[in-house]
């Protein structure tokens, strides 16, 4: 592979190359000089190019000196001279695009609640009290957990179970089989039941996940029926009325 040298101004990609350049170029061998050998100021991980016609198809990152190569789960770090997703810059740190979740950044974990990508608001975890997004059949990974397109819908083996697959079924296996994360390991849920959080339910009678998964009834119901929360065979109380066995407080 073509390498400039470390004495080259044209080698110089990057503000780290520019410090060894700096570095190296001074110790010319005069008596003052008492450093030690140039290779010495080379940093150890620096990495195989030294400016982007080293890498056709490609660019070398100012930061590792290494050709771009897309980041495998994709994911970028602010702010350290290198693009991991390749799109042709390193992204800033803070939260680029306002969707409540910081960037990753040097040290972090991308699994670990960052912003995997702080320049798309379609694209972040689930941190605290900030919903995830959902992950789309997009080619990315919309939620941050190193997978992209695993949702059911973007899954062949739950189209496969007709119109109720995205239903009965969140994810997609690494091994492609359609499953429900709430119950993971025993394919999509039987027929009439829905995939929620908590596992396969029937959301026509689970007191939480009343009609939906996730829309648990209040304490003005006591069970639910048909898809509806009810207290006992009446409709849910008044706001301020606990359902109990069945009945509403006397007003
Ligand atoms: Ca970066
Ligand atoms: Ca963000
Ligand atoms: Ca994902
Ligand atoms: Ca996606």
């Amino acid at each position: 592979m073509k390498r400039a040298s470390l004495c080259t101004p044209l080698a110089l990609g990057a503000l780290v190359a520019a410090l060894s350049f700096v570095s190296a170029c001074s110790n010319d061998g005069n008596a003052a000089d008492s450093g030690p050998p140039m290779d010495a100021f080379v940093r150890p991980d620096i990495g195989p190019c030294a400016t982007s016609a080293d890498c056709p198809g490609s660019y070398c990152n100012a930061g590792s000196h290494r050709c771009c190569e897309l980041a495998d789960p994709p994911y970028e770090i602010c702010g350290d001279m290198i693009d991991q997703n390749c799109d042709m810059h390193d992204e800033s740190c803070g939260d680029n695009d306002r969707d409540g979740i910081q960037a990753c950044m040097t040290g972090q974990d991308p699994l670990g609640g960052c912003d995997c990508d702080d320049e798309s608001a379609m694209v972040r975890p689930p941190r605290g009290n900030v919903a995830g997004a959902d992950e789309i059949c997009d080619g990315l990974d919309n939620n941050c957990n190193g997978r992209i397109d695993e949702a059911a819908a973007c899954c062949p083996a739950c189209q496969a179970l007709g119109a109720d697959g995205a239903t009965r079924a969140d994810v997609c296996t690494s091994s492609g089989e359609c499953d429900c994360s709430g119950e993971p390991g025993v394919g999509a849920c039987a027929v009439g039941l829905s995939c929620c959080s908590s596992g396969c339910v029937d959301v026509t009678s689970d007191v939480m996940n009343c009609g939906f998964c996730e829309a648990p009834c209040t304490d003005q119901a006591d069970r639910c029926t048909h898809s509806a929360c009810a207290c006992g065979t009446d409709p849910p109380c008044a706001f301020t009325g606990v359902c109990m066995a069945g009945a509403c407080p006397m007003m």
